[in-house]
């Protein structure tokens, strides 16, 4: 079983916990630099970099990496493209940030709440205009850390004062707060961008994961999902993510069997187009060798007589007990035919010498 080579589409176990999707999406982010759909690049190519890393779950993911020039300037992040919301609703922001190295520089995360114009409609929550809404400005409380950072964007008949959103650890536990802000009645579409500023340490990182845009209505995931996604809603985090592949190298995977003894063991049928078995014995062509000991049919009778099988085919009983290795018995029929053919072809020999004796 072990050395089947399977590509089962459905074996993919996603993870529904909440009704509502991320408005944002990351399936674009390939390995690579710069752009990708969906997100713009803040600094130049070099200084967006997608790779695979170690994300905030301890999966292996393709994360977006800030790499810093040594210039004070832009050092990477993104703008993500517009997304058309309703101005009257909640909406709350995410993303996972951990920064490597050094506090040079400073980590930003914010948004755009822009008109149809692309005029900037955002609002502090007393009601005043700014072009330019961070959620955070500074440096992370720790480096080689990950931390969730969470803004909320009111809808425009928003009146409360209170900021909800934080800064929280891998715990889910709040480490400090940040600032929210609200829309106006004209506001179309919101941006979410993250970025690292005026970093001039070349020997820095900073790490983005799992950007997310929800619209606050009671279908969101909680925070407790975006910092444990596999917990309450029982979750896929024992696969790991390579780009858009999974892998699982933990154990045996039981499909309809809670003891799989190999690394795939289904219990029920497998359909697919195709399957390819990579061979573990060698292909019989040694049978049209010289010296290949090719048995007298007088001695494959009597192996016959006394066994109830063919030489070096398993009875019926061990076929049974041990099942038929794919590849193995393939390779056992092909050598049974080759061996029939020489029979065929000896049989042939001796017909043509009959009927023409003189030869
Ligand atoms: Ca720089
Ligand atoms: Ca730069």
């Amino acid at each position: 079983m072990k050395k089947l080579s399977l590509a089962l589409a459905t074996l993919f176990i996603s993870s529904i916990a909440c009704a509502q999707n991320n408005i944002i999406d990351t399936s674009s982010w390939s390995v690579g630099n710069g752009n990708v759909t969906g997100f713009y690049k803040f600094g130049t190519d070099a200084e967006n970099v997608r790779e695979v890393g170690v994300g905030p779950h301890g999966n292996s993911e393709v994360l977006w990496k800030a790499a810093p020039d040594a210039g004070n300037d832009a050092d990477g992040g993104w703008d993500t493209s517009y997304h058309v919301i309703d101005p009257s609703k909640d909406y709350r922001f995410s993303v996972w940030i951990k920064k490597t190295n050094s506090n040079d520089g400073s980590t930003l995360f914010g948004l755009h709440a822009f008109d149809v114009n692309e005029t900037a409609t955002s609002r502090q929550l007393d009601g005043t205009s700014i072009v330019s809404p961070y959620f955070y400005w500074g440096d992370l409380p720790q480096l080689d850390t990950w931390y969730l950072l969470v803004g909320y964007v009111y809808g425009h008949a928003h009146t409360g004062q209170t900021n909800q959103g934080g800064i929280y650890d891998t715990n889910g536990v709040k480490v400090a707060g940040l600032t929210d802000f609200k829309m106006s009645t004209n506001t179309n579409w919101l941006i979410h961008r993250t970025y690292l500023y005026q970093d001039t340490n070349t020997l820095d990182s900073q790490f983005f994961s799992k950007p997310t845009l929800y619209e606050v209505n009671g279908q969101e995931p909680s925070i407790d999902d975006l910092v444990n996604p596999g917990g309450s809603g029982g979750g896929s985090t024992v696969w790991t993510a390579n780009g858009t592949d999974i892998n699982y190298s933990g154990g045996n995977v039981g499909i309809g069997t809670s003891s799989p003894d190999e690394a795939l063991t289904v219990k029920g049928k497998i359909h697919a187009e195709e399957v390819r078995v990579d061979l573990s014995v060698p292909a019989p062509d040694y049978v049209f060798e010289k010296d290949y000991p090719l048995l007298a049919l007088d001695d494959i009778r009597q192996f016959i007589a006394t066994y109830g099988h063919l030489p070096n085919i398993p009875s019926a009983n061990e076929m049974e007990e041990g099942g038929v290795e794919l590849g193995t018995m393939e390779m056992k029929l092909l050598e049974k035919i080759e061996e029939l053919t020489l029979y065929i072809l000896q049989l042939e020999e001796r017909i043509q010498q009959l009927e023409n004796p003189q030869n």
